[in-house]
């Protein structure tokens, strides 16, 4: 059997990653300049603190970040930035569930590496927790509420309510890093040579 030399390496980074925890990171900022509030059409908006953006940063505790129709929300995380393969989990609340009172609410996921946006996936509140795999390498991570657009009957008033965010990464190897550095380095190896 000829097995592709690409396939077998392959083999091999899986096994070293095997072979590593991941480490879990919950978002721990909020990028301001990334992010805006939307609109919320209900006398209560602010009940349960939920224009707070701070709810949706730590770990899941109950407290939650209501979006508002149309608003966006980016975060950042101790560890600045991740290599491909990283696994972010959204976690969201809809009192009573979706299904029963009409409430459906959705958002586009992206993940954001020097200033570009890359699209992840459009979740819906039909799930509290989701997990999507982020195929590049990132800094933040950026919901756009689309509640409108997916669901245009929907009850809701102030968009998809972000419980938390956290990314499961795990560590790779070195050449991993430097393929995902790459352009960065070399344009910084430019900036040397010039300065010299
Ligand atoms: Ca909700
Ligand atoms: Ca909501
Ligand atoms: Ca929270």
């Amino acid at each position: 059997m000829n097995i592709p030399k690409i396939g077998a390496t392959a083999a091999i980074l899986m096994t070293m990653a095997g072979g590593t925890q991941a480490a879990t990171y919950a978002a721990s900022s909020i990028v301001a300049s990334e992010t805006v509030y939307g609109t919320c059409t209900r006398i209560n908006c602010a009940a349960n603190d939920r224009k707070n953006a701070n709810n949706a940063l730590g770990e899941a505790d109950g407290a939650f970040y209501a979006m508002g129709l149309g608003g966006q929300l980016t975060v950042g995380f101790d560890t600045k930035s991740f290599a491909p393969g990283a696994r972010v989990t959204i976690n969201e609340v809809t009192f009573n569930g979706p299904q029963s009172s009409n409430h459906f609410e959705a958002v586009d996921v992206y993940s954001v590496l020097g200033g570009i946006a890359t699209f992840i996936d459009r979740i819906a509140n039909t799930t509290q927790s989701t997990t999507l795999l982020v195929a590049q390498g990132f800094e933040y991570i950026r919901l756009i509420d689309v509640t409108r657009t997916e669901f245009p009957s929907s009850t809701s008033f102030d968009g998809f309510d972000v419980e938390s965010i956290s990314v499961a990464a795990v560590p790779v190897p070195a050449a991993g890093f430097m393929l995902m550095a790459g352009l960065g380095g070399l344009a910084a190896l430019g900036r040397r040579r010039k300065s010299v």
